[in-house]
């Protein structure tokens, strides 16, 4: 069985009827929510589960065999040409799962154009010299658990069995919300994937942000994605009644937080670079007429040097100690599960810059400040990304946009990718 560049037998026309499959498949997926109207499909729920059922429906109609490891992700394979002898793998990765009111490209875009690009072989008849598999991560977001990167990291080797104690806000641990989900804790060790058969890594995600639209492209290379440091912190003053209690004598734990989120901001905006963000706050008991007297607040900071991450750390534990100290607070810091910062590989992004340039796009590098599950894959795979033009760069958000010409340009640029990975064997 020959094998010719995929992207050389589809044509223009093909590939858009490809991408607007993707388009639709982005669209049913949106309805697995856990609330009408809105996207909210959070790890090991029944509409993760509900999605995933349609994303395996959609690898066997690719050609694909399908297996789901112990956390719930879904794993695709089309086979090498069997002329090959002990063939290589490509992994092409995305993940199903969303943040709270989500937009509907963020992540299944990824796991669409591998379980395509497979399709297109497929449908063509044709194998490459090395197998292709198709990984939809089960949790990428972490909203749940505030985890990062929990679907890859089994994968990849990196799983932390502590993160089995983690609790959602219902008080349901990760560890029985993996074995409702249909996984067995305990063998999660042993879904870690051999790397020595691995080719490289490549997720085809949106962009999250303006550049490719500003530059009137529509894909770009990725260099690199940044690092993040992440807490939970608890401020404990003192409950009481809204109406009786003199100002003078409040320990109002959510007084504290105001102050903590205006020092992120400020911590955030001192230094070139820096993001820092406090997304999630929670006032106990959360009453109008109650002094609050607990606050849960999640801290998000990102950049692609460790030393600035942990000055502004540091600077935020200070911030933290002098509020709780002059307001009488007690306070608590857990560091959360982040991620280290990544480069993309050269080589393999090398072979993608090519793929670009011979579908007759500018190339345009780009540098990542959102996470994504390349970070983990690096452990095991040399990893690259391809972004995709997003309307105003917007994201975590409904008004996430692409466009249906855009995505088929990512199609092509995949198909020569692959092809071209899969041939330097
Ligand atoms: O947080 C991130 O950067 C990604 O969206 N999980
Ligand atoms: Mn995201
Ligand atoms: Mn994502």
């Amino acid at each position: 069985m020959t094998t010719k560049n995929v992207s050389s037998t589809t044509t223009a026309s093909r590939n858009l009827e490809r991408a607007a499959r993707i388009m639709e498949r982005c669209d049913r997926l949106a309805r697995e929510s856990a609330e009408v109207g809105k996207i909210s499909r959070l790890y090991a729920t029944p509409e993760l589960r509900a999605a995933r059922d349609l994303l395996e429906g959609w690898m066997r109609e690719a050609g694909m065999t399908t297996r789901i490891d112990n956390v719930g992700n879904l794993i695709g394979r089309y086979a090498a040409d069997p002329a090959v002898a002990d063939p290589k793998t490509l992994i092409i990765g995305g993940h199903w799962d969303s943040v709270r009111d989500a937009g509907r490209y963020d992540g299944t875009l990824g796991v669409l154009s591998g379980i395509a690009a497979v399709g297109g072989l497929h449908e063509a008849g044709m194998r490459l010299d090395a197998a292709i598999e198709v990984m939809a991560f089960a949790d990428e977001e972490g909203v749940r658990f505030h985890t990062a990167l929990l679907g890859s990291s089994p994968i990849a080797g990196g799983f932390d069995p502590a993160w089995l104690a983690m609790t959602d806000d219902a008080g349901i641990t990760l560890g029985e919300a993996i074995r409702a989900f249909g996984g067995d804790p305990a063998a999660i060790p042993g879904d870690a994937r051999a790397p020595d058969d691995l080719l490289g890594f490549i997720e085809v995600h949106i962009e999250q942000g303006p550049v490719l639209q500003e530059r009137d492209v529509p894909v770009g290379v990725v260099t690199g994605i940044t690092g993040s440091a992440r807490a939970e912190i608890v401020f404990t003053g003192m409950a009481g009644h809204a109406g009786t209690i003199p100002m003078s004598s409040r320990r109002d734990a959510l007084t504290g937080s105001a102050e903590f989120i205006l020092a992120v901001e400020r911590v955030g905006r001192s230094v070139e670079g820096l993001v820092a963000t406090v997304g999630k706050l929670d006032a106990e008991p959360g009453a109008s007429n109650v002094v609050a007297g607990r606050t849960v607040q999640t801290l998000d900071l990102r950049h692609p040097d460790p030393r600035v991450r942990d000055r502004a750390v540091a600077a935020l534990k200070g911030e933290v100690e002098e509020i709780g100290s002059r307001r009488s607070l007690e306070w608590t810091w857990h560091d959360s599960p982040c991620f280290a910062e990544t480069p993309s590989d050269p080589a393999l992004t090398g072979t993608l810059r090519e793929a670009i340039e011979r579908e007759g796009i500018p190339v345009v590098e780009l540098f990542s400040g959102a996470g994504h599950d390349a970070v983990t894959m690096a452990a095991i795979a040399p990893v690259t990304m391809l972004f995709v033009r997003c309307k105003d760069g917007i994201s975590h958000n409904p008004a996430e946009s692409i466009t249906v010409e855009d995505v088929a340009a990512a199609l092509a640029v995949l198909d020569r990718f692959a092809a071209s990975v899969a041939a330097q064997v």
